[in-house]
């Protein structure tokens, strides 16, 4: 049998070091899942939800860095994929979506499932070819996987069925893929940079994601300028762990002293961070310097005193012997005693956790991270779990921590979970999961793991209610409203289904439970821990808005009659705030 285009199609994707396609057949897609068969290198994923698959080969690239392919056949299996082909080009994941498109001879025919993939993907997309004949093949696949690969992100391959089963034409299909190229300031940046830490009494390092490379160079840089270093969440990960001068997170998630210490600099080194909550940034009083080797990112958070174009790792490498060292550590002292007066306070409901129920997040988020394994992978739903995450949940240096960090999608820990699951057999994969989010995505998909006996451990935060958007709700005063619901028990729907089931209620079954659930290795689990539906979690900095917008609410719902519920937060959550 002579080479299919599709045949063509899964032997460059296997070159580019793709292990997996997550995703549900249909058909245009027909030929393409038999040619994938008939290659035999990539293992086709069945999911439940296209989306789900998208999610779970979104923390499967961003972690090994191999491309991953996803697929969803013409129309309304192409829609699936778009959320999480967002997430994908938000958390720089490299990802290949393969489109089931109308066959060729009646596209822009408004003909049934058809959609424009160019106008569909705009958004998402940062390369989306439609393969109308079998001679582009080459040069459009080559663009989609490099593109994905270097550019970091999705790319679309919008194929008709007729393409896909069309002769592939005779013609090489070698590609190369470049490591990343080394990028960093000109000499004369590079200088003026040296000269504004040199004039600085007081430095505070910002870092983000752009730091993963480069983390070991950072934390020497920090410590030679006695620099207090904060991070975004995505920055966390690599600069917690083994870091002296690490002084924790600001933004709404935040905790210790990053916000004052980064308030209260002369200068603050922004670091491959393209942070969005510009109002936890210090305005014109701090001198302020971003380096980021993505261009956009560059001074569009704030305004910059200097910005520089560079991978972190050669541009710190490159200005740690040009910096003088600096010899006063009362600065750095005093923003790591800050930062250990808000652990001590962060531990508040970490202690008293055993003997209060309903359950505290808190307790549980930190017992779960004391029982983990210490190469461990946590991945947290957008929601409350993001908080007790980046709160309770220690990194360590082979933990990995993951989220929707920056497209902020619900529903994403368990199918995070599931593909590095799949990609790093052995080690614990562990989901932190809102029931809100849990309910949308994860729990038919839970069918996936199960049939696989993938093991996966679900912690769900059951609280019913879309508690995030409550907090919400309340820092813009409005009376709480449209975010409560009904849960079933999913321990029981879990072991229904086929899946072990365990349900926490009683604070001082969270350990037992939790130890239970990570020691079981035959499949996926689901922890049903009925969480403390009032656990607010304020930020270590609060804007003067956000308190004031509580007091409103509150305001607002004793006038309206529920003086009940206020009495209750309020005394709940007193301690901590
Ligand atoms: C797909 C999607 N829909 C809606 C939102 C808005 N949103 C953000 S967090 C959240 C609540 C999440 O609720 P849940 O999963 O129960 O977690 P909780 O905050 O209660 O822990 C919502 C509705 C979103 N981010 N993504
Ligand atoms: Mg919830």
């Amino acid at each position: 049998m002579s080479k299919k285009v599709a045949d063509v199609l899964w032997e460059m994707l296997a070159k580019a070091g793709v292990k997996r396609c997550y995703g549900i057949v249909g058909d245009a897609l027909n030929p393409v899942v038999d040619a994938l068969r008939r290659n035999g290198a990539i293992e086709f994923v069945p999911v439940r939800h296209e989306e789900y698959g998208v999610f779970a080969a979104v923390a499967e690239a961003y972690f090994t860095g191999n491309p991953v392919v996803v697929c969803g056949t013409a129309g309304p299996g192409v829609v699936h994929l778009f959320n999480g082909l967002m997430d994908a080009r938000k958390e720089a994941a490299p990802i290949i979506a393969i489109a089931g498109d109308v066959e060729s001879s009646i596209i822009d025919t408004s003909t049934l499932e058809e959609l424009n993939p160019y106008k569909f993907f705009e958004a998402a997309s940062l390369y989306t070819a439609r393969l109308v004949n079998p001679e582009q093949a080459r040069a459009v696949i080559t663009t989609a996987i490099l593109t994905a690969v270097l550019e970091k992100g999705p790319t679309v391959l919008s194929i008709p069925g007729d393409v896909a089963s069309a002769d592939a034409p005779d013609q090489p299909t070698d590609f190369t893929i470049a490591a990343p190229a080394v990028l960093r300031p000109s000499d004369t940046d590079l200088e003026k940079l040296v000269r504004m830490i040199d004039e600085a009494k007081t430095v505070a390092i910002f870092g983000g994601d752009g730091c993963r490379e480069g983390r070991d160079e950072v934390v020497e840089l920090a410590c030679k300028l006695k620099a207090p270093v904060g991070y975004s969440f995505r920055g966390k990960q690599w600069l917690e762990h083994e870091n002296p001068n690490a002084v924790g997170m600001t933004g709404l998630m935040g905790y210790g002293g990053a916000y004052k210490a980064i308030h209260e600099a002369d200068l603050l080194l922004m670091l491959g961070t393209d942070f969005p909550f510009s109002e936890f940034l210090p305005g014109a009083s701090v001198k302020k310097v971003q380096i980021d080797k993505n261009p956009k990112h560059i001074g569009r958070r704030t305004a910059l005193d200097l910005g520089l174009v560079g991978d972190i790792k050669s541009t710190v490498s490159a200005l740690l012997p040009a910096v003088c060292e600096k010899t006063d550590g009362e600065f750095l002292a005093r923003q790591i005693a800050h930062t250990e007066s808000f652990h001590k306070l962060l531990q508040h409901y970490v202690e008293k956790g055993p003997a209060i129920k309903p359950i505290r997040p808190e307790f549980l988020a930190a017992t779960l991270s004391e029982l983990a394994s210490d190469d461990a992978m946590f991945f947290a739903d957008t929601g409350t779990a993001c908080i007790w995450l980046a709160r309770h949940i220690y990194g360590g240096k082979n933990r990995r921590l993951f989220g929707s960090f920056s497209w902020a999608s619900m529903a994403n820990a368990a199918p995070n979970a599931f593909g590095c699951a799949l990609a790093y057999p052995g080690r614990q994969c562990i989901a932190l999961c809102g029931d809100g989010g849990f309910t949308m995505l994860g729990m038919g998909d839970l069918l996936t793991q199960i049939e696989r006996r993938t093991p996966v451990v679900q912690v769900i935060l059951n609280n019913e209610k879309y508690d995030f958007v409550h907090i919400e709700q309340q820092e813009a005063g409005i009376i709480p409203s449209g975010v409560e619901f009904k849960n079933p028990n999913f321990a029981k729907v879990a072991e229904a289904m086929g899946a072990k089931g365990i349900r926490i209620e009683e604070p001082e079954d969270v350990r037992e439970g939790l130890a239970e659930a990570l020691a079981y290795k035959d499949g996926p689990v689901v922890v049903d821990a009925v969480v403390d539906p009032l656990a607010l979690a304020m930020p270590s900095h609060s804007p003067f808005h956000t308190v004031k917008g509580f007091t409103l609410s509150f305001a607002k719902q004793v006038l309206s009659g529920r003086l009940d519920t206020v009495i209750k937060e309020i005394g709940g959550n007193v301690g901590i705030v």
